[in-house]
């Protein structure tokens, strides 16, 4: 870092770069945010800010970070004021944002963020804390005793380490003092992701007291939302580039595509943010967007994401420059968008083609790696389930076996150079023991991943259609390579 002034106020910043155009210290704390990492700053605050700036209200967002300590120490000094860099092929702009009003890392204080939960003005807690975070099994709704996160709170409820701990404790200390309950608002890439938190918070609170659980379903809400931002993880180029426009040294700075879009199932017991000034959708049912956003971005995310890294692509935006792996794309947007319902208002074709262009956004170095990892915890919602809704409706499920085939190469965990890599999946044990009680042709491989509990759906394993599709494609990947494979793929 140079010895530039750190960010810490709004004075002397100034045009071309936005600043928040109200004062962030008139207005009190009303969300508490879980998991303020670079997608939240990017996404929700950034929705927050523009409310703030229209409308005012207590409606700032305290920040909690469940693991580590840099969000923190990055946003606190900096009175949680942060820059916002928005690239495309056009150039980058700059923003500061206001919303934040500062972070408890719970691993220094989980008083200090249970007090947070806890306090009258909270009216909103929203999460974005990950898809293996929640410890809650997609089919049953249930919590998951094994998940670290829930057997260590369910054994230790007042002094909890995940997010269910925390939201059902902070419920039971405000039922306690007589305070009202508040909204949960999960925002992270999951199908029904608020049908889902809130069955697992229910059950993970029977478990603990029948009594609080009834509380919490008669007093909390929890909408679905759909998220979508593409935002990679900050680099030391962000850094460099936010200290060359503002002027100031910004260690909590963040990079994201111009794009942002959020769609919010309107339930909220205590008020929200008027979000919707900020362009947020505000609906009855979210689940047609999110099957659409999941379905057709995050699946052929993490098909670029399986095929590109194995390619040797480190960025979205490189596998994008490959014609092969780029028809390979368009083929995944038109088979993920066959499996979907119409949806008023929204055009397929052109949604696609937006995303195209998102993916090939210049000024944005995603990368593969990064998107490829925890594919377990992914590959449902994305990949399988679309995959489950084309099979039985008779259509072509060759795009969504090249994807499966592709996450089961990337499962050996080395390239076609032979170097290896960290899977980066929480199921990585599983992944391995299947693996090693497998020989290496494809069909033991595809066999001992099927295999794995609890991941491929039942019509896919029962399919020979299903199976010979993938395993087709996993022969030719470990027999000619990942580049070759793409070509003949894109070819046929
Ligand atoms: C990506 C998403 O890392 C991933 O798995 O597919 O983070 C994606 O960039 C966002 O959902 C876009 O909104």
């Amino acid at each position: 870092m140079s010895g530039r002034e750190r960010l810490s106020s709004l004075d002397g910043i100034r045009a071309p770069v936005r600043l928040p155009a109200y004062r962030p210290s008139d207005h009190g704390v009303g969300i508490v945010h879980i998991g303020c990492g670079a997608f939240h700053r990017a996404h929700q605050a950034v929705y927050t800010d523009d409310a703030l700036a229209q409308h005012g209200g207590d409606w700032r967002i305290r920040g909690i970070s469940l693991r580590g300590l840099d969000v923190a120490d990055a946003l606190n000094p900096q009175h949680g004021l942060y820059t916002l860099l928005e690239r495309d092929g056009e150039g980058t702009k700059a923003r500061i944002i206001g919303s934040i009003a500062g972070v408890i890392a719970a691993a220094r204080g989980r008083e200090a963020a249970l007090a947070a939960l806890a306090a009258p003005a909270i009216r909103i807690v929203s999460l974005t804390v990950t898809e293996k975070a929640y410890g809650i099994d997609r089919s049953s709704g249930a919590v998951m005793p094994s998940h670290p996160a829930i057997a260590h709170d369910l054994a230790n409820p007042r002094s909890p380490e995940g997010a269910l701990g925390y939201i059902v404790e902070a419920l039971r200390l405000r039922r306690e003092a007589g305070l009202p309950a508040f909204t949960v608002l999960c925002c992270d890439n999951l199908p029904e992701n608020g049908k889902l938190i809130r069955s697992g918070t229910l059950d993970y609170a029977r478990r603990i007291d029948p009594d609080l659980a009834r509380w919490i379903e008669a007093n909390a809400s929890f909408p679905s939302t759909m998220v979508d931002r593409i935002t990679p993880a900050a680099s030391e180029r962000t850094l460099v580039d936010a200290e060359a426009l503002t002027g100031f040294s910004d260690h909590a700075a963040i990079e994201t595509e111009p794009f942002s879009q959020w769609v919010i199932e309107d339930d909220f017991v205590a008020g929200r943010p008027t979000w919707e000034i900020g362009g947020a959708l505000l609906v009855k049912d979210v689940a047609p967007y999110e099957n659409m956003k999941l379905r057709m971005l995050n699946g052929t995310h993490s098909l670029i994401a399986y095929a590109g890294f194995l390619s040797g692509y480190r960025y979205v935006r490189d596998a994008m420059a490959s014609p092969g792996l780029t028809r390979l794309v368009r083929r995944h947007f038109d088979a993920a968008a066959a499996t979907l319902q119409p949806l008023e208002g929204i055009n397929l074709r052109s949604y696609a083609e937006d995303l195209g262009r998102r993916f090939e956004n210049p000024a944005i170095a995603h990368e593969t790696y990064q998107i490829a990892m925890d594919g377990t915890e992914k590959l449902p919602q994305r990949l399988l389930v679309p995959a489950v809704s084309a099979l039985l409706d008779g259509q072509n499920i060759a795009s969504f076996a090249f994807a499966a085939a592709s996450w089961m190469r990337y499962c050996l965990g080395r390239d076609d150079q032979g170097e290896s890599y960290a899977l980066r999946d929480p199921r990585e044990e599983d992944i391995r023991t299947a693996l090693s009680a497998a020989s290496d042709d494809a069909t033991a491989i595809s066999r001992a991943l099927h295999g794995l509990d609890n991941l491929f759906p039942d019509e896919l394993m029962a399919s020979t259609d299903w199976r010979r599709a993938v395993e087709m494609r996993l022969e030719r990947m470990l027999r000619f390579g990942m580049l070759k494979t793409i070509e003949d793929e894109a070819a046929s």
